[in-house]
């Protein structure tokens, strides 16, 4: 009891200087939890998202558009193979994590389980999705749990190339012909509510915003960032000549904030239960890949059994 006490007091006294948490560092279970769910979230958040854009990288308009596509999607790659890196250092292993996500006790973002329906979808998912995710990290660099922080640094830097390949195809599209415009706004009327959900749910309504904000897991409140995220995309919106789909978005000229109507929360919560548009696909995809993937990590395994044993038999020798 006595040596947990001064424990907890070291970890509070970290927490308190703004210091970071490391994984041979005592730590209460409930933040060791609470960072497994988030980073394994987040983790699967990441390949699950490779599917949308997946889904056009053979349609792609130009060979220079594939090769941008390609290079995003597999970053989104490598930011999940960092994340259950990071979540690892916390004692919970990779294939139980995958397992979580494949069981449906763990959920990945919101955002995913809509389709890509045209072209201008994966220049809304760059602009938007990834512009939101950005406005989410970036406070994520300072988490106080060091491998997840140290994660998010180079993921950032990677979501703003995303976010600007996003945003061009959109300014292409804004001021191609007639047909294009077009697509670009029925792209930007169908990703707008739901990216702005993806910061979740009001921070009256979530579960575990303040408990994080005292851990310095988290920065900011869902609220402030769905915010910022929107007082930042509206003059986009407007560069781009485009329309957001909200007939009650109006600036308050006295905060400087713009102010949005309300957002459909029961859809929200529908969506995260499984039953978003593409939600069934996704998971059937996902864990498809993952059992035709078995051969790779059984063959990967027993490589590295083969090599140990070398490796003890040298160490026999010598
Ligand atoms: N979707 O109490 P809170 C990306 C759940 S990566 C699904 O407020 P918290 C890159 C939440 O888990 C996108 N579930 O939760 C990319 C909790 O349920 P639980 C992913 C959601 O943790 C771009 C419940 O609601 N980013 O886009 C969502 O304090 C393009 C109550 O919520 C991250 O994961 C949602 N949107 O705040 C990739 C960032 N929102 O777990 C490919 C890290 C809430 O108790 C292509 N995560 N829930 O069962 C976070 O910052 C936080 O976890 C939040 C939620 C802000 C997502």
């Amino acid at each position: 009891m006595g040596t947990d006490t001064t424990a907890l007091e070291h970890f509070d006294a970290l927490i308190d200087a703004d210091e970071r948490i490391e994984p041979s560092d005592w730590m209460p279970d409930r933040y060791r939890e609470t960072l497994v769910r988030q980073i394994a979230q987040h983790a699967h958040s990441e390949i699950i998202g490779m599917q949308p854009e997946g889904n056009w990288l053979t349609r792609a308009p130009s060979l220079r558009r594939k090769a941008i596509l390609t290079a995003k999607v597999q970053d989104e790659a490598g930011h999940g193979l960092y994340l259950y890196g990071a979540a690892e250092t916390l004692g919970t292993p990779r294939e139980e994590l995958l397992d979580r996500l494949h069981t449906g006790r763990q959920k990945y973002s919101s955002i995913f389980n809509y389709a890509t329906l045209t072209w201008a979808d994966v220049g809304a998912i760059g602009w938007l999705v990834d512009g939101a995710a950005i406005m989410n990290q970036v406070p994520l660099c300072r988490c106080s749990y060091g491998p997840y922080a140290r994660a998010m640094v180079r993921i950032c830097k990677e979501e703003s190339f995303h976010q600007r390949q996003g945003f061009q195809i959109m300014l292409e599209l804004s001021k191609g012909t007639d047909a294009q415009r077009a697509m670009a706004q029925d792209a930007l009327d169908r990703w707008w509510w739901p990216s702005i959900m993806m910061f979740g749910p009001p921070d009256a309504e979530s579960v575990h915003g303040d408990q994080n904000m005292r851990w310095g897991i988290k920065r900011f409140g869902n609220d402030e960032l769905r915010q910022k995220f929107i007082d930042a995309t509206v003059p986009q919106a407007d560069l781009l000549g485009l329309t957001i789909p909200d007939p009650d978005l109006h600036l308050d000229e006295k905060t400087g904030h713009y102010v949005h109507g309300p957002i459909d929360w029961d859809h929200f919560w529908d969506v995260i239960k499984g039953n978003g548009p593409a939600s069934r696909e996704r998971m059937a995809t996902r864990v498809g890949a993952h059992e035709g993937g078995a051969w790779v990590r059984e063959a990967a395994t027993a490589y590295a059994a083969k090599r140990a044993a070398a490796a003890g038999q040298d160490g026999a020798a010598a």
